[in-house]
């Protein structure tokens, strides 16, 4: 399987997130990154393919030009080692902002954006290794970690050869990829999520919101509880998997988030180390081109090995 890294991500080192007034050390880190590739090399997976350099045009597809203009010089101005929270295009206090930001941010983009070209020209399946994350980037703003939605930019551009269904594993609701797509009928999102009656992002993520106009039936939320283990969720996701395979698309991008880990330090669900081998099993059945996006995932000494049994599953036997 190719798999798509950029070391820019390193440019992107916030310290901090401000949460309950209080800040404390920030959550999305460069070792997460570290953790995975180490994980890969171990376990003998294909070399890492740099990033080929795609036209900002793509962004622009999915995010407001003053939000990227904004995000390009703010992040420009910060002093090295320092962060800022932006008060504008900002939706929450875990998205400071650092002097390589933008660049990490479009880094991750491309990284996206290869795998989606690679998916295209006929490839069965690709792992991005984005970092920062994306699914939480809107239109115009950035909140929890996010600031340009990798798989949504990627979604969007694999939408010109077919049809696409986005799979959102993260322990999140992915807001912004909903958002993206809310009003078409030409890309499906489902995701499955901690409730937000009680987790991050809070306003979003019910079941009830299931698209608007001709996007109508084309969104679906599956919110879960904080007990659900593997067992359970593999019989939620069975579900998930059919209503794709009734909406037959050409393309699964899956926002690929390992935060459900039970030992996850700011989500987890009931899931087991075993957990992940068996949901990619459940993905991979629907032999579909599959693009893998990294969205979150925080415990640092288990990410690595929870990412490689994931991709395990999609190795050909
Ligand atoms: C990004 B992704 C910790 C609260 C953390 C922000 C969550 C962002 C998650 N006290 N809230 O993994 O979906
Ligand atoms: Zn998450």
């Amino acid at each position: 399987m190719n798999i798509i890294y950029s070391d820019a991500h390193n440019l992107h080192q916030p310290q901090f997130e401000r949460y309950d007034g209080k800040d404390v050390p920030y959550a999305e880190t460069a070792a997460r990154v570290d953790s995975i590739v180490q994980a890969l090399q171990a376990h003998d997976f294909e070399p890492l393919q740099e990033p080929e350099v795609f036209s900002i045009s793509h962004i622009l597809a999915i995010h407001n030009k003053n939000y990227v203009d904004f995000l390009k010089k703010k992040s420009a101005a910060v002093p090295e080692d320092q962060q800022i929270y932006p008060s504008d295009f900002i939706t929450d206090s875990y998205a400071p902002v650092t002097k390589g930001t933008f660049q990490a941010s479009v880094a991750a983009v491309n990284t996206a954006l290869t795998g989606a070209k690679q998916i295209a020209a006929g490839e069965p399946v690709v792992y991005s290794l984005c970092r920062p994350p994306g699914h939480h980037a809107a239109h115009h703003s950035m909140g929890g970690y996010c600031y340009f939605n990798n798989a949504a930019i990627a979604a969007h551009y694999l939408s010109h050869y077919g049809s696409v269904a986005i799979l959102d594993i993260d322990y999140h609701h992915g807001n912004g990829t909903q958002e993206a797509f809310y009003e078409r009928a030409d890309v499906l999102y489902v995701s499955l999520h901690a409730d937000p009656n009680t987790n991050y992002p809070y306003t979003t993520g019910f079941a009830d919101e299931n698209g608007r106009g001709s996007g109508k039936g084309y969104n679906i939320n599956i919110p879960l509880p904080k007990t659900t283990d593997t067992e359970s969720y593999s019989t939620v996701l069975r579900g998930a998997i059919k209503e794709i395979e009734n909406f037959q698309p050409r393309f699964l991008v899956l926002s690929a988030g390992f935060d459900t880990y039970v030992n996850d330090p700011i989500g987890g669900l009931h899931l087991t180390k075993g957990a992940y081998r068996r949901i990619g099993r459940h993905i991979r059945d629907m032999n579909l081109p599959t693009l893998i996006i990294q969205e979150g995932g925080y415990n640092i000494a288990d990410l690595g090995g929870l990412v490689s049994d994931l991709l395990d599953s999609f190795r050909p036997a």
